[in-house]
């Protein structure tokens, strides 16, 4: 059975309709986040230890927010800041910018131990930047490369292959509006309405989880079982 590891039910709602065979299951694990500058490590390795606690096929979710004129900040950094400043503040601040360009990013990494890589190419092209920051166990992409050498470390010491899938949306920050979804999405706004202000199903239309959600179900679906 496939986990789906979060402690975040707001995730798991979303999650739902693209995760349907019925044989996906939360697992509501706070695995040790490493630190980094981007997800896809951080989501790569959250995913190897998922997998050695559940012992099953795991897809790890990280994600972010991401504003142009902070130079992407508050990023990887997203859940403390929430939980340090809240997002009233994080609006504030956008607002004392010149431009308030922001984006959401998820990164889905999928462990099984290694069985997907028993596949003849289990990396197509377009995730080669993710396999990348996903460290070198995950494909012949190259060495990852990461400003900081400790995850890299950890990565090299750590060959568990891991698959990424990568999910963007554009918008820009504004103050709180709607009740919806969960964590940043009263102040992001995507097509003149905030996140918040969309039901979860036109959230999961444009979303960066939609988008990762979609591209791993479509890869899970076709994948090779060896
Ligand atoms: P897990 O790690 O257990 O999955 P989490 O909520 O800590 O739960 P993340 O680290 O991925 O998950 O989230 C980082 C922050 O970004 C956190 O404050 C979330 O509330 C927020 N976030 C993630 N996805 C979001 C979304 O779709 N809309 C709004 N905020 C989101
Ligand atoms: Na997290």
């Amino acid at each position: 059975m496939l986990r789906y590891v979060t402690t975040n039910e707001g995730k798991v709602r979303e999650a739902e309709s693209y995760l349907t065979d019925g044989t996906v299951r939360q697992l509501d694990f706070d695995y040790p986040e490493i630190q980094a500058d981007e997800l896809g490590p951080i989501a790569a390795q959250g995913a190897r230890e998922a997998f050695r606690h559940a012992g099953e096929p795991v897809l790890v979710d990280d994600a972010g927010l991401f504003i142009d004129a902070l130079n992407g900040f508050p990023g990887p950094y997203s859940a403390f800041v929430e939980e340090t400043l809240g997002i009233e503040r994080v609006a504030a601040l956008a607002d004392t910018l010149p431009d308030t360009r922001a984006a959401f990013r998820c990164t889905l990494a999928y462990c099984d131990g290694g069985a997907f890589a028993a596949s003849p190419d289990p990396i197509d092209r377009n995730d080669r930047v993710a396999a990348a920051a996903a460290g070198p166990g995950s494909s012949d992409a190259g060495e990852a490369t990461a400003s900081d050498g400790s995850p890299a470390a950890a990565r090299a010491a750590d060959p568990l292959p891991v698959k990424l899938f990568e999910g963007y949306v554009p918008g820009r920050i504004v103050a709180p509006r709607g009740t919806g979804g969960f964590g940043y999405d009263p102040i992001f706004e995507h097509g003149g309405e905030t996140f918040a202000e969309m039901d979860t199903e036109r959230k999961n239309a444009v979303s960066h989880r939609g988008r990762a959600l979609e591209k791993f179900a479509e890869w899970y679906a076709d994948r090779e079982v060896p």
